[in-house]
């Protein structure tokens, strides 16, 4: 009996516990165009590999005990010279946020695991505001405290998330706490094994976002998939007032719409604008567009755009085109580590952009919600993925979930940019039903999500003979042909023996090759035959391109890759050091032979289209 009761007990006081805390809530959009704190900066931090802040030495966390104390997120100095505390933030080092912690210390430059940080910050709260503590991205397991209590925990190191915090904070000073761990584990959306460096830590940006008591949560304005003469979308506030005025003014197209917002909080509306310049990579016309409603006020810059395939033609406003593209991590190779300012995304993307490139793959994971407003900016289009990658758990129900929400994540963060025209499910997924199942309902989702892009995945292909075949089932349900082909170097021997390979493939649609390439160490010279040399890298592409223009659908590709990046899988001493040497630029910025051959063949394109 007395078991039961405090079983009882126990459970109710979870229960009790779970209610308390506030919900992660839909991301807001346009964070960063809202009055808000930022809370970027240096940040104290405590390595915790035992994870002892978490965990009593009974292994039971400190936050099932009654108190709910005990962890670090007490952030607790010693009341007087006999109490025992075995940590202090006060004297412990710091990290920049944005910043992953591998590239700030050399002793987690390898470092998988548990890290607490902890900011302090000053706030006079206004009492009619809400406030919303918003995380660009932590990889991978963040759990959030405020002031001494948990405001909740997320997964997955690529998309944003929040909190809305206005009844946890204080007048004066306030203490965040965040436990991150960025273990790699077998269930989880990435899983065990990929090729990049997995950066740990408070990635992207931290703000403390102030809005009004009913404000503008969300919003998609864009043109009609149907009916491209028609901007079509919908205005969300944060809770479901019905009958709220909210105006949408886009000065330049002669827009000022007044609606009203339905039992749900939500406005939907459809214009027909009488002239509009639409968004292309030649002139990426941006609208100043403002949404407002009695209590607040939202400003965007949105492009207005088509895209969609015909036959074996992409259309982009109408125009065939072909895709000049490149696949890019998101990583600053100068540091090297994840991208951390404007200044290096724009470094990336101008490198892009002299390799006369109108289009980039930003693989393998949600980049930067910046990178893709700059990319909106300078005319670039976008490939955007979510990390199903290799060989994950394709009968975790839960792993699903978790893909979903990434992709749901990505979508909702990114749907008003022009720039993005490919929603990506997955890349090189081994064939198999469980897989084909988990990643044909992603492909549903994303089209529920957003019926007005392309959604496509990176394929694999095998060969018999000379003929590269791609039958993958997946490809009836995505626009693109899309593979990852490694002839010249996974596989045909040396590059000049490649051009004769011909495809067989299974879709007509437009081939747009998601990955090929090989490894150069800039600067170390050889033959032809010779590995790693850049005489090797630029037969490749001279070879490869060979071979691809002989596919009459070919109408894009985003080659492997930008710039050398950093992996744990490249272990060669010489010619690798940790990193795959398979970029056209070397980490820094010299042009390897082969950026040459590509920018020439994308010249060629650009004139041909
Ligand atoms: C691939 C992967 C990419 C790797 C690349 C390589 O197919 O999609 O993430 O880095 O090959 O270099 O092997």
């Amino acid at each position: 009996y007395l078991r039961c009761c405090c079983l009882l007990f126990c459970s109710l006081l979870s229960l009790l516990k779970a209610l308390g805390q506030p919900a992660v809530s839909d991301i807001i959009q346009h964070p960063l165009g809202r009055h808000l704190v930022s809370l970027n900066g240096n940040w104290n931090y405590i390595i915790d590999p035992y994870e002892m802040g978490y965990y009593d030495y009974r292994r039971e966390p400190f936050e099932n005990s009654p108190s709910g104390r005990g962890g670090f997120y007490d952030d607790r100095l010693p009341k007087d010279k006999t109490e025992l505390v075995e940590y202090e933030f006060d004297h412990a080092p710091t990290l920049q946020v944005p910043g992953d912690w591998n590239s700030q210390a050399p002793e987690l430059a390898l470092y998988e695991g548990n890290t607490w940080y902890r900011r302090k910050f000053t706030l006079n709260r206004a009492g009619d505001k809400r406030y919303i503590l918003y995380f660009g991205a932590v990889n991978y397991e963040a759990h959030v405290y405020l002031n001494g209590r948990k405001v909740g925990m997320h997964k997955g190191g690529f998309t944003p998330f929040q909190f809305d915090v206005t009844d946890r904070l204080k007048d004066g000073e306030n203490t965040v706490v965040v436990k991150v761990d960025n273990s790699r584990r077998q269930d989880e959306i990435p899983t065990v094994n990929t090729d990049w460096w997995n950066y740990g830590g408070i990635t992207r940006d931290v703000s403390l976002i102030e809005v009004a008591q009913r404000y503008v949560a969300d919003y998609r304005i864009q043109l009609d998939r149907n009916d491209p003469a028609t901007i079509a979308g919908y205005v969300q506030l944060g809770d479901s007032a019905a009958g709220v005025q909210v105006t949408v003014d886009i000065a330049e197209a002669g827009i000022r719409e007044v609606l009203e917002t339905d039992a749900d909080g939500r406005a939907a509306f459809r214009w027909k604008p009488r002239k509009l310049e639409l968004w292309q990579p030649e002139s990426p016309k941006l609208y100043d567009v403002r949404i407002l409603t009695a209590e607040d006020t939202v400003a965007d810059r949105i492009g207005f755009r088509t895209i969609e395939t015909r036959g074996h033609e992409i259309l982009l406003n109408g125009k065939p085109i072909f895709l000049r593209g490149i696949s890019m991590h998101d990583e600053n190779p100068m540091l090297p580590g994840r991208l951390r300012s404007e200044g290096d995304m724009r470094m990336l993307l101008q490198w892009a952009k002299d390799l006369n490139c109108n289009y980039v793959r930003l693989a393998h994971y949600p980049h930067n919600e910046k990178m893709v407003r700059l990319a909106d900016e300078m005319g670039l289009l976008v490939w955007a993925e979510i990390p199903v990658y290799w060989t994950i758990s394709w009968e975790n129900p839960h792993t699903y979930a978790n893909a979903a929400q990434q992709l749901a994540d990505l979508i909702r963060r990114d749907k008003n940019r022009a720039s993005v025209i490919v929603w990506s499910v997955g890349n090189e997924t081994p064939l198999s039903d469980a897989r084909y199942t988990f990643m044909s309902r992603l492909v549903a989702e994303a089209r529920a999500h957003d019926d007005s892009r392309l959604v496509a995945a990176a394929l694999e292909v095998h060969r018999e003979g000379k003929t590269v075949i791609l039958n993958d089932s997946l490809g009836e349900l995505i626009d693109l042909v899309s593979f990852n082909e490694y002839a010249g170097w996974y596989w045909g021997g040396t590059p000049d023996g490649i051009a004769d390979y011909t495809f067989d493939i299974a879709f007509d649609k437009p081939v747009v090759i998601s990955e090929f390439g090989g490894g150069a160490l800039a600067g170390f010279h050889g033959d032809s035959h010779t590995r790693w040399s850049e005489e090797y890298q630029e037969s490749l592409y001279i070879n490869q391109l060979k071979m691809l223009r002989a596919i009459p659908t070919l109408r894009g590709m985003t080659p492997w890759v930008l710039v050398d990046f950093r992996s744990p899988r490249r272990q060669h001493p010489v010619y690798q050091d940790f990193w795959n040497r398979k970029g056209l630029y070397a980490p820094t910025g010299h042009k390897k032979k082969a950026f040459f051959i590509l920018k020439s063949f994308y010249d060629e394109m650009e004139a041909a289209y």
